[in-house]
This record gives C-alpha cells, structure tokens and sequence, in this order.
C-alpha cells in the first residue's frame, strides 16, 4: 500500500466544481500559445498538490519553467539531465525514506514525482525509468507524450506516430516503410497506468481512478499522457484540446490502465470516428495518402480490437459522472 498526500486521497478528478485552487505550476511561464503539454503539467500538479518533489528530465516542460533567474515552480522541484528524472527520484525517495527512519525530518506524506517528454521517457529515459520500476520505488512518473522532440525542434522520436511530418523524417509515401512502433505502454509491459488527453484528469484515469487502494495503492504508476500542441503539430492554438479529444474518439490513443498485470478499459470509444477526423487538423499528416491512411486505420483498428480482447471493460465507467459535461477532461470517447 503506498501512502498519499491529502491532496491526492481528496482528489475527486477535475471540473470545474471541484477544480483544486492550488497551483504548483504558477502562471507566466513561457510555453507557446495554446501548449497542451503545459495544460497537462498544470492540471497534474493541481492534483498532486504541494506535499511533492518533483523532478524534471530536460525538455520543453524544464525550458518553459524554468528560465534562470525566474523559475514557475512553487514546489521543491530539481532538473536533471535528459536522460535520468526516474533515476534522481528514486534517489530522492529513497533519501526522505531514510530520513524519516532516522527521525530528521517528518515528511511521511510526501508524494515523489518524475516527468519526462517521450524522448526523456521512450528514448534516452527508457533504462531509467525500467531500473525505478523494478526497483518498486514509491514514486508517480508521467510521460508527456508529444510524440517528438518538441524542444530542440521537432525531431522524430520512437513516439513519433506512423507518418507524421516531423523535421527529420521524411515526407515520402509510406508504402515502403517500416510498420508502426508501439507505444511506451506497450513496450515497457510492466502495471501501469495509460491515460490520455492533455492529462487533462491529471492522473490515472480509469476504474480505480479515486480512493487510496485504487489510485495511490499500487505504486509505482507511469502515467503517459498524449498531448496535442501547434507549434508540432500544425494545428491551431485554439485547437490542441479538441484534437486530444479526437485521438480518444478515433481510437489512436485508447483509454486504459494496466494494474497489475491487468488490463482496465476505461473508456470504450462506443462509436469511433475515422481516422481523418483526427488527422484533419493537424498540418503534419497533410501529405499522407488515401492508401496511407487506409493502412493506418487498419493499423488502429486491428490495435484496438487486441486492446478491447485483453480488457475488462469497466461498466459503471461507461457513464459520465455528475457534472462531466462541465469537465475538461476528454470523455466522451
Ligand atoms: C544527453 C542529451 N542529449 C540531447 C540533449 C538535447 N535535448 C534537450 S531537450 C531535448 C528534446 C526533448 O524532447 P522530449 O523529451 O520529447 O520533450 P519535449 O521537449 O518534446 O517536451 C533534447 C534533444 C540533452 N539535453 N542531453
Ligand atoms: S514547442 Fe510544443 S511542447 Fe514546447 S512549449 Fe511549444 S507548444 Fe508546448
Ligand atoms: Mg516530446
């Protein structure tokens, strides 16, 4: 059983009844007009609450946050290198555990976050983040999913979607090319917690989304988070929330968590929507084909039909809770 902040056992999910007023992550940072991925930073640290440490691989979250001498960080948060946030708060928790043995500080409830983009994470990050985990350390790590290297220029990383334009892949037919990757889900095959969408929930989402034993009782939890966002996506600043919403709906970023061992649908897309919908916005598949995208659909539906197999699909998470038409989260799949 892991031990949670009050923040966090309070936590009931977000809308705008219920949304915290604490913000970890201050306003007047520097990440560009209309960014999901700082959308989903603030919306997780607004969960996690104070009681935290966080620490912070290199990527646009660290740039945007934390230009010398000013820093939006109003909670004890370290960065580190590009390759090691799993690495450094495993350490840290380990420190505070010791610590608190010894009796030289009284931090019992302190929550210990990682976070990386997916090049920190599926990348560079990958061997970190699978020695935390076998390790079992007491720790919540999230993957901000912006399927590139968003910071030093949108350069592709092993997250990149099967055709997207990125500046170091080419535009070329996709006939010819190697079939898509899986994601860090997929590949890491360990319990963890899938969520989607701006992270909008902020934290896992899903049939043991709220209460101790559910969200805080199986530690550790990765929790990738996809993000759309302008700048690498082409799409518009007034856009990347819908286009989120559009990966739930068409299938390309199912909802789901993986809680030991087992699979846990949280939100069956009932009617799904094709995949053009979801490309339609976003400049950086606008070179693709009619047989490109047809192998892509078939691509996600094969995909979704293994998911929806492996699944136990949790029923009473098919119906929207009081007050969700309110929420910002992306239900409705
Ligand atoms: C060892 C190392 N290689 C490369 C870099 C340069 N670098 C800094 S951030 C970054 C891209 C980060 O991409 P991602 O993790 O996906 O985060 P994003 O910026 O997209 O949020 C790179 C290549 C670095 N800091 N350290
Ligand atoms: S480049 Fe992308 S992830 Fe980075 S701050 Fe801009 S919109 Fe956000
Ligand atoms: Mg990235």
């Amino acid at each position: 059983m892991g031990i949670a902040s009050e923040a966090l056992k309070n936590f009931k999910g977000f809308n705008l009844k219920n949304l915290p007023e604490v913000e970890p992550v201050s306003p007047g940072h520097r990440a560009c007009q209309g960014c999901g991925e700082v959308l989903a930073l603030r919306q997780a640290m607004k969960a996690l609450g104070t009681d935290v440490v966080v620490c912070s691989a290199t990527g646009c979250m660290e740039i945007i946050t934390s230009p010398f001498p000013q820093s939006a960080w109003r909670v004890p948060w370290i960065h580190v290198a590009f390759e090691n946030a799993a690495a450094v708060v495993s350490g840290v928790e380990s420190a505070y555990k010791a610590l608190n043995r010894k009796k030289k500080i009284n931090s019992p409830n302190t929550v210990f976050v990682g976070y990386g983009g997916d090049g920190a994470t599926a990348d560079i990050g990958m061997q970190a983040l699978s020695g935390a985990l076998e390790r079992g350390h007491n720790f919540i790590y999230m993957c901000f999913d912006n399927e590139a290297y968003m910071n030093t220029g949108i350069q592709r990383s092993s997250s990149t979607p099967y055709g997207a334009m990125t500046t170091t892949s080419p535009r070329a037919s996709l006939a010819s090319a190697s079939p898509p990757r899986r994601r860090i889900c997929l590949r890491l095959q360990w319990p963890t917690a899938l969520l989607c969408g701006h992270g909008v929930r902020g934290l896992p989402h899903g049939p043991h989304e709220q209460g101790e034993e559910g969200l805080f009782g199986a530690w550790p939890r990765v929790s990738p988070h996809l993000l759309a966002l302008p700048t690498g996506w082409r799409c518009g600043i007034d856009e990347s929330i819908e286009v989120a919403r559009l990966a739930v709906q068409s299938k390309v970023f199912p909802l789901y968590e993986v809680i030991d061992g087992v699979y846990h649908l949280s939100r069956k897309v009932a009617k799904p929507k094709p995949v053009t919908d979801y490309f339609k916005p976003q400049r950086r598949f606008r070179h693709l084909t009619e047989v490109d995208i047809n192998k892509i659909q078939e691509k996600i539906d094969a995909d979704y039909e293994a998911l929806i197999k492996k699944c136990v699909v949790e029923e009473k998470k098919e119906k929207e809770p009081k007050g969700a038409e309110m929420s910002v989260s992306l239900d409705g799949a």
